[in-house]
């Protein structure tokens, strides 16, 4: 098969992470015999600081015909975030309705997870994370800007459809792990939304009658995921929570540049993006010493997605069998001195 890849390097180490995991990522579509185009997309803020915008006005349009869409990161520090973020990847989640972000957590052997006493693969969860809503609708606003009577408002969304889709991808992902399903959300304090959401919970777990939910608050979901992270599997959480819950996750297991993400569109109409969960790190842009991991472990959902297991599973190994090697290069986030060039031309000659 031929594949028609759109790559948005975007910002800070996104570039970077992204060209070294083309090299891999190649090597191990050749490798099964197939056929990888990429087009190359530079939006970003470098494009906001000289033209305006992000990405340019017809830009979905030009990633519609894309079998899938890999993204670096957005970020840069003259920039204000809300506009990196919601002038690129949200234009693209909610353009594509890319409802379920998948983001799987796994310490590796060789590394070190911060948590005492845990061993490779003793953590070993998915969180599902509502991907194109939640609190990361742009309704609000603010007024009398300046005033002391000043106000600001943001509201946060919750539809039928983009809650009833990522709740499904989670139970249909319990089945296929533990049948084990953690609902976090803050139903307490947000009696709206977050009680519709606990009910399409409930209302689709009628279809799955194996799958045991556990239901927690974010707040003791946090505190659980450090005091006891063997005991999760799939967690599926809104927009936000779900962001916060895969930091701490990726810190767990050892490091943020080490995890994946992909944001899916379940009924395949759109193109499907695959990231690493890390943004732009601007503190060590340039410095080439970025984990390019979490780049290929996306690349390695992509294929997954794509139904081109063979080169997933050869991209797999050759992450595992290198985070296991005490002499294989790694950078300084997993406590290695090299760059990222030493790491991606390692996990190339692993493929050889
Ligand atoms: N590659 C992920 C990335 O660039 N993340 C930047 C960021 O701020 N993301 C927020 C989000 O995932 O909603």
């Amino acid at each position: 098969m031929a594949y028609d890849i759109a790559v948005i390097p975007g910002d800070g180490i996104g570039p970077e992470v992204v060209d070294c995991a083309m090299a891999v990522v190649e090597r191990a579509a050749d490798v099964h015999g197939v056929s990888l185009k990429t087009t190359w997309y530079d939006w970003g803020s470098r494009r906001y600081l000289d033209e305006g915008s992000m990405m340019p006005d017809d830009g979905l349009e030009r990633l519609r015909g894309h079998d899938a869409i890999v993204l670096g990161a957005v970020g840069h520090p003259d920039v204000p975030d809300h506009v990196t973020l919601h002038g690129l990847r949200l234009k693209i989640t909610k353009g594509f309705k890319q409802h379920v972000c998948e983001r799987p957590t796994y310490l590796f052997e060789g590394v070190t997870s911060p948590l005492r006493n845990y061993a490779s693969g003793d953590i070993d969860f998915v969180v599902y994370r509502q991907n194109t809503e939640g609190e990361y609708t742009h309704i609000g606003g603010r007024e009398y800007e300046g005033f002391d009577s000043e106000v600001a408002i943001q509201s946060a969304l919750f539809t039928r459809e983009g809650t009833e889709t990522i709740v499904r991808a989670a139970f249909d992902a319990a089945s296929e792990r533990d049948n084990e399903l953690t609902n976090v959300t803050k139903s307490n304090a947000q009696a709206h939304g977050m009680v519709f959401w606990d009910d399409i919970v409930a209302e689709v777990h009628r279809e799955y009658p194996d799958v045991e939910v556990e239901r927690l608050l974010v707040d003791a979901a946090s505190m659980d995921l450090v005091r006891r992270p063997e005991q999760f599997d799939v967690v599926v959480a809104s927009n936000l929570f779900g962001d916060i819950l895969t930091d701490l996750a990726a810190a767990i297991s050892g490091s943020l540049g080490l995890a994946p993400s992909s944001n899916v569109d379940p009924t395949r109409e759109h193109p499907s993006m695959f990231e690493p969960v890390h943004g732009s790190a601007f503190d060590i842009t340039g410095k080439g010493i970025a984990n390019p991991i979490g780049t290929v472990r996306s690349w390695e959902l992509l294929w997954d997605h794509l139904g081109e297991s063979a080169v997933a599973r050869t991209l797999q190994s050759a992450v595992v069998e290198q985070l296991a090697d005490p002499n294989a290069p790694r950078t300084p986030d997993i406590g290695g001195e090299a760059k990222t060039e030493a790491v991606t031309n390692d996990l190339r000659a692993r493929i050889e």
